[in-house]
């Protein structure tokens, strides 16, 4: 194989590798950005003051989110950067996954 082909392919296996999503992201769910507030363990709850959530039609506020998984909660604080996925499920918004921002 010629060099420079070589050299494509091999480009091309580091970009795909780059934006490959992590599980926990699913593509079809919307990443919303915010900052944490509060975090409340005993209820499972997170209050974060979010951006724009396109996927629940949401304009930039501060409220609090269910977490069903205490897990999610455990490196959360208040002040931390996060991007976060939420849901609409029986009425009550969730968070789904959350990630703090390096
Ligand atoms: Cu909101």
């Amino acid at each position: 194989m010629p060099a420079l082909a070589t050299r494509f392919l091999a480009s091309l296996a580091l970009l795909s590798l780059t934006f490959l999503p992590s599980a926990s992201w699913s593509q079809s769910e919307d990443k919303a950005q915010g900052e944490v507030r509060k975090v409340d363990r005993d209820n499972q709850k997170i209050t974060i003051q979010h951006g724009e959530i396109k996927s629940l039609d949401m304009p930039p506020m501060t409220m609090v989110f269910t977490v069903k998984d205490p897990a999610l909660l455990e490196a959360a604080k208040p002040g931390d950067k996060v991007r976060f996925v939420a849901v609409r499920e029986d009425g009550k918004f969730v968070v789904k996954a959350i990630e703090v921002a390096p």
